[in-house]
């Protein structure tokens, strides 16, 4: 047996080589080998960008021993290999289906064409089952970005996201300034989803709500906690962690125990205030590249600040050279989230135009679907939620009039964060910003990048549920 995961000891500790690269900086897709060739795979990949050819294909997935996923996967890994460009780089990349539904793969974060983002919404084709299909676009903008299904999965939960169906895709800018000795990428994922009536587990919403999805199992990357290789690290390093949340619908706050953590950027865009913090706070598709100072000794769990959720899995043992105990969990002092502490106080433009957005839940009942409306309107009818005209900015005042969290996505744009509740902040760019339970928020851009552009909730149950609109162009 396995020990507990919460006090596992990160077996496999004597095996590769440290990796000490005070001073690297980042280079073209050279640099990305490299690590992935002195690391254990368990928790960093090789990052080359020789292959631009992904295969959807069914996977197999040992989250620990003797227990095995059923999934779906690119090139027969969770996350799928890691694509790293230099931005502005034009990009060829083959898609082959090898499962038995038409897929599509979204490059989440990129500014490219409509037909090139992988929504079908927008118009970009699906991979069909048993084809094959190539995406050709122009890397940009640099930041972490990353590619997923965009496939409806409906009633589902073996499809699109609640699969392995994701992975990291790098843009590095043409001048990269950062300083770290080892980079380290983390996705987040939930396992084992099933359609749960909260009413039968006594955890109460309301009587009307309808089925949501609940996980047994969840990892960084392809582990659960305990299992695979910890992350080794020197004292003194600066290690650069890129964290994505890929879960289908589950919010995540991680931290490590007995270190800050210092945002550098927030869906991959560098943040104005690069602020120092106990826990980062991840709704479904948000990344934060983060910083950390090895300076506590010891072997310590990076995890869910929730103890139900390191018991799934949800964590990864760091290690120190040397230390061989028990790895220690230490709940942050404060996880509190704020998105306008990484902003800078400002006017920001005025808007050309302004739309009040409204999202409401329709409550499915008991054993039912939730249906979800944008201005009293399900997808296809929310069409088209906003026309813009070229060069204009736009200002979306968004309120959650619901119990239910939303990471609000827009496809193709990067806009600002304006405001959130009644604080006004300013600078902090993202694709994606997560609504908390009766919230509002304000969010600008800029429209630059012709074409229909989605926008819709990141929660998978929501999205399939009527959560999306098409923003367009005159
Ligand atoms: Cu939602």
């Amino acid at each position: 047996m396995r020990k507990d995961p919460a006090s596992s000891s990160g077996e496999g500790s004597k095996s590769p080589s440290w990796i000490d690269r005070r001073g690297f900086v980042f280079g073209a897709g050279m640099a990305g080998v490299a690590l992935g060739a002195g690391l254990g795979r368990a928790y960093t990949q090789g990052a080359g960008a020789s292959d631009y050819a992904l295969r959807i294909a069914p996977h197999r997935l040992e989250l620990a021993q003797g227990k095995i996923i059923d999934t779906f996967a690119y090139n027969g890994a969770v996350p799928g290999p890691v694509l790293r460009f230099r931005e502005g780089q034009q990009i060829n990349i083959d898609i082959r289906n090898d499962t038995d539904i038409d897929d599509i793969v979204h490059w989440h974060g990129l500014y490219l064409p409509a037909e090139a983002d992988g929504a079908m919404e927008e118009g970009s084709p699906m991979v069909e089952r048993g084809g094959t299909l190539r995406y050709s676009f122009t890397a940009k903008p640099s930041g972490t970005r990353w590619y997923h299904s965009h496939d409806v999965a409906g009633k589902d939960l073996t499809r699109s996201l609640y699969a392995g169906l994701y992975g990291f895709l790098i843009v590095d800018p043409a001048n990269d300034p950062g300083r770290y000795d080892q980079e380290i990428l983390l996705a987040a994922h939930h396992w084992e989803p099933r359609w749960v009536s909260m009413q039968d587990i006594r955890k109460g919403p309301p009587p009307d709500n309808g089925l949501e999805v609940l996980y047994a199992s969840a990892s960084f990357n392809d582990k659960m906690l305990g299992h695979g290789e910890p992350i080794r690290v020197r004292e003194g390093q600066r290690v650069l962690f890129r964290l994505l949340n890929a879960s289908a619908t589950e919010n995540v706050t991680v931290a490590l125990s007995g270190h800050r953590l210092t945002i550098l950027a927030l869906d991959g865009n560098p943040v104005p205030s690069r602020r120092s913090i106990d826990a980062v706070f991840l709704a479904p598709s948000e990344r934060a590249d983060v910083v950390v100072e090895m300076n506590r000794p010891g072997a310590w769990i990076f995890g869910s600040v929730k103890d139900d959720d390191r018991k799934m899995g949800l964590g990864v043992v760091v290690e120190y050279a040397d230390e061989r105990g028990e790895p220690q969990w230490q709940a942050p002092p404060n996880s509190a989230w704020d998105y306008t502490i990484f902003g800078e106080e400002r006017p920001v433009p005025t808007p050309d135009q302004r739309l009040e957005l409204l999202f409401e839940k329709v409550p499915g009942g008991r054993g039912g679907y939730n249906r979800w409306t944008l201005n009293g309107r399900s997808w296809p009818a929310t069409n088209p939620l906003l026309t813009t005209e070229a060069g204009k900015r736009y200002r979306l005042a968004m309120t959650n009039k619901s119990g239910d969290n939303h990471p609000v996505h827009l496809h193709r744009h990067t806009f600002e964060v304006t405001k959130v509740g009644d604080k006004a902040t300013a600078g902090v760019m993202k694709d994606t910003i997560n609504m908390t339970r009766f919230s509002s928020v304000e969010i600008d851009f800029v429209a630059d990048d012709p074409g229909p552009a989605l926008l819709h909730c990141h929660h998978q149950d929501h999205q399939d549920e009527g959560f999306m609109g098409l923003v367009t162009y005159l």
